[in-house]
Parts: C-alpha cells; structure tokens; sequence
C-alpha cells in the first residue's frame, strides 16, 4: 500500500548532495524536522524546518551526545498506522507521525582511519543515528528510511516521479539497505575495540606501525567482501597509469614483488592467482617476457606482470599485445610509458626499493599467527648429489633458477623448468603426484620437449612414484629437500632411471 509522506526528520553529518531531496520535500509542502547543524543547512537552502528541540521542548545535551532520543522523536517513527492504540498515543502526547527519516552517521570507520585519539573515535561512535535508522527501518510497513547518501538521489527519483508517494517494496528496500548499513556500522566499532585491545598488548608491532595510515579498498576478494589495506602504497609504487588496485592485485603484486626478488639477471615474471603462470630469465627483458609468456600465455591473460629491469619501447610493445592487470617494474622509458598508457584499464607501477618487514602475520581462529618469511634460498652449493649421476652444470642452474619458483608457489607444488624458464608447474595439489602429472600435462599442452628438463618439489617424496613419472617424461634431474624415510627408494628409483637427484635439507612450503 501506498504512503504519501507528510512529516521528515533529516540528521545527516555530511549534509553534501542533499539540497535535491530538500528541493522535492519543499515542493510537496513536507514538514521537516531536523537537528542542529542539519537544521542550518537546510535553512540556508531556503526550507522551512522545524527544529528537533522544538519538537521535543528539550535542548541538544551532553556535547550533543542526546539530540534526537526522545519518545517525541521516536514515537512518530515507531508508531504503527491503523493501529487505534498507536494513533490515540500520537494524539494524546502531541507526536507527529514521520513517514520519512534521512540519516547519515557520524563518520567512525573514516575517524579511525584518520589516526585519531581514542576519545575523538569515541566520540564518533553514533547512538541517536543508529537508533532513528532501526526504528525507521523497523516500521518499514509505514516510514521510509534513506541511510546512505548514495540513496539520496533514488529517493528524490521517487519523490518526484510519485508525487510523495512510496510503495511498499521501495519502503522494503530501503529497510533492508539501512540494516545492512547499522550492522556495517556496528562491526566497525567491534572491529576497533578488536584491534585497540592487541594495541595495548603490545604484540602485533609491525600491525599497529602499519595501521597508522590505510586505504579503503573497493571491495575484498570478493564484491559482498569489505576489504581495507593497512599501509603505504606510496611509499613502495608510483602509479603511472590506471585504476585503484583491487584486494586480489595487492595479493598478487605481493607474491609478484617477493618472487622477482629472487632474481638478479634480467627476468620477468606473470603470476595469476599468486602463483608464477609463466617466468624467464634472459639476457634482456624482452626476450625474458617472450619466453615467460610462452610459459603459459592462456593462464597469462589477466595476470600481474612483473619484471626487475627497464621496460624500453620494444619490450612495451609486446607486453601490450597481452590483456594484464597489472605491471610492475623499477623502470620504464617515455617511450615505453607512452606505449603502455594507450591501453586502457592496465594498472602501470614503478617500483621503489623500500626494506620490507620480515614477519608474517595471519588470522586464525580466534587470534592471529606470526612467523619469520621464507627468505632462504638455497644455492648449488647446498645442493648433495644423492644418485650415481651428477647434475650437469646447466641442469645445476636450471635446479637453482626452479627451486626459487617452487618456493613461491602454492603447496603441494612441482616445477619443471628448462634453459632458465618455467617451463609449467603443478599447483595447490593436495598430492605431489597430481601436482606433477598437472605439470606435465601443462607442458606437453603447450608443445614443451621435456627431454633435459628438470624438475624441483617444494617438499620430499614419500614414495618413488613422482621420480619413475619425471623420468618417464624425460626430465633429467630433480631437487627436492629430502628427509622422507623412504628417500631412498626415490633414490633406487633415479639410478635405476639413469637421472640425476639432488637434495637441498629445505623444505618450502607455502600454503
Ligand atoms: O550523539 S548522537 O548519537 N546523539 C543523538 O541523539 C543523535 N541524533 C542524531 N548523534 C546523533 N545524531 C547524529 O547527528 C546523526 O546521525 C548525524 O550524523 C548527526 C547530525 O547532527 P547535526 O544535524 O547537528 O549536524
């Protein structure tokens, strides 16, 4: 049914993009109540308004701190129409219904990002907005309740096109928004008192540094996801070209930045989903970008590329040839920035040297868990020879380049590689032997001669299988941390295949 609106009540702390709404209101003859700076502004637009302390015969009080919390407030709003009972109370106390109330919270997830003092964020905690945005969405059968300026504008659609008028599914609508808004709301507060309790604790140092400064992000893995990043962008990236990075960028551009790192001769990297879909070091960049693209170039689209030397114009040119998300490097010439930013939607970074932390931190259960990163690598110096045959020098090398892949990729994982690329890896398989047959596939279906290639495992082989399935396939050597009790049966198994094995001691998983 049908509820023309007669009586508003707006309090609103950014009173921005509202004169419209008012337009509308004054124009349908509604009677606005409204409370202190709100009350100004709608003033100075030249409405009439009734302030909320002449409704209620009370001032503002305590700072504020009581404004709107009074049965002569809440009584219009809560009052069911048709309800004898109801209407003879709204009569006897004098209260008018109000069919439409406007609110915009006082603004306490942007006060904490601000860095403020205790006191100041709670005082920002809103009381008398939350309760007038629950009691109107309560009485949705009859009130009209707009929580979130970006409603401002579908609320004056609907004023004008209907005259005042709302139905029943619009008023449904905008309950619902306005609960999703107070229960956002609420979880803020929880979540500050969450993180102001491990402040004092001392315990999270490298958190409580970082969340001195933070960026709302749109959105976190997914859409119905918030997601904020703690920390300063800036300081680490200049961004030449393209849109805000997203939550999963940020998750890529991180594994992205921790795996090039690895690397000192010219190589470029394309990691999809924080796994290395492609990645080759060469004597220049753009032959490293060919043969890292050549990798995998199906899973490459949509990927964070990354390289750790000048991108010029040639190399531009052929990376813009491949739709990316993301591309990070130290360098770039004008002409390759040129080149770049003529496509749209591609997020272009220069990266800055900056010391990172070496903690890592995670949440879990109902805390959180911390530990040391990964930043060991292993070179053919700790590598033993355990098999009959010894690695050849450029399988050594090929060992030593795949290692470092391995020990960015997800676990369970194998990597082949060949001449200083990946040649294809298996990924996130919950056993070794289907991480292994995935990479094989994957190199056999992008037309790879696995003959000379090497194979890594970020951890042991429990049984000689993944070794007679390598060996079957061509692969020459394998890396692997060893300390199975049963290495030695992986061992038999490569003599017997005539391959080199060799061991490390390390293992590198990553989950
Ligand atoms: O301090 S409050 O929680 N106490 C109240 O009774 C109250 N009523 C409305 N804050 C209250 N509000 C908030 O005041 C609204 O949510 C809005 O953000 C703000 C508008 O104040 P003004 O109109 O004085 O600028």
């Amino acid at each position: 049914q049908s509820v023309q609106i007669k009586n508003a009540l707006i309090s609103v702390f950014y009173k921005d993009h509202l004169e419209p709404v008012i337009n509308e209101l004054k124009r349908l003859g509604v009677t606005i109540y409204s409370t202190g700076g709100t009350e100004t502004f709608i003033r100075s637009l030249g409405a009439d308004v009734v302030a909320v302390e002449d409704l209620t015969s009370y001032p503002s009080i305590l700072g504020g701190r009581v404004k709107t919390l009074h049965p002569k407030v809440f009584g219009g709003i809560l009052a069911r129409r048709g309800f004898e009972s109801d209407e003879q109370q709204l009569a006897q106390y004098e209260i008018p219904q109000i069919d439409l109330v406007i609110v915009d919270l006082y603004p306490f997830e942007e006060t904490v990002r601000s860095g403020a003092d205790q006191p100041d964020v709670i005082e920002k905690i809103d009381i008398g907005g939350i309760s007038l945005i629950r009691a109107a969405a309560k009485n949705f059968k009859d009130v009209v309740i707009v929580a979130s300026k970006d409603d401002y504008q579908g609320l004056e659609e609907i004023l004008r096109t209907q005259n005042g008028e709302t139905t029943f599914a619009q008023r449904r609508n905008f309950a619902q928004k306005a609960f999703n808004i107070s229960s956002h709301y609420d979880s803020a507060i929880f979540q500050y008192f969450n993180i102001a309790q491990d402040d004092e604790s001392q315990s999270l140092p490298v958190f409580k540094q970082s969340i001195q400064t933070s960026q709302t992000l749109r959105y976190g893995e997914n859409p119905h996801q918030q997601g904020t990043f703690y920390g300063d962008l800036n300081a680490m990236f200049t961004k030449l070209h393209g849109k805000e990075l997203s939550y999963n960028n940020l998750v890529d551009v991180d594994a992205a930045v921790s795996l090039i790192d690895e690397f000192t001769d010219p190589t470029v990297a394309i990691l999809k989903h924080t796994n290395a879909c492609g990645i080759a070091t060469r004597s220049f960049i753009k032959e490293a970008w060919i043969d890292a693209l050549a990798c995998d170039p199906v899973s490459a689209f949509g990927g964070v590329i990354i390289a750790n030397d000048e991108v010029n114009a040639e190399t531009a040119e052929e990376i813009s040839k491949l739709f990316y998300e993301v591309l990070i490097a130290p360098a770039y010439t004008d002409e390759a920035v040129e080149i770049l930013k003529s496509k749209k939607n591609r997020i272009i970074l220069i990266r800055q040297r900056v010391e990172l932390g070496v903690k890592q931190f995670k949440t879990l259960l109902n805390g959180v868990i911390e530990q040391d990163k990964d930043l060991v690598i292993e070179g053919p110096e700790k590598m033993t020879t355990v098999t009959e045959k010894q690695p050849t020098e450029q399988e050594l090398k090929d060992l030593f380049f795949a290692n470092k892949i391995v020990k960015h990729t997800k676990s369970n994982t194998v990597v082949l590689a060949k001449n200083n690329q990946l040649l294809a890896s298996g990924v996130g398989q919950t056993s070794r032997v289907d991480a292994l047959r995935q990479a094989i596939e994957k190199a056999n279906s992008f037309g790879f001669d696995l003959n000379g290639a090497v194979m890594t495992s970020d951890a042991f082989f429990p049984f000689p299988d993944c070794v007679e399935i390598a060996a079957e396939a061509g692969i020459t050597a394998v890396l692997q941390p060893g300390g199975s009790i049963k290495d030695q049966d992986s061992i038999n198994m490569a003599n017997e295949r005539g391959i080199a094995m060799v061991t490390t001691g390390v293992r590198h998983f990553k989950h």
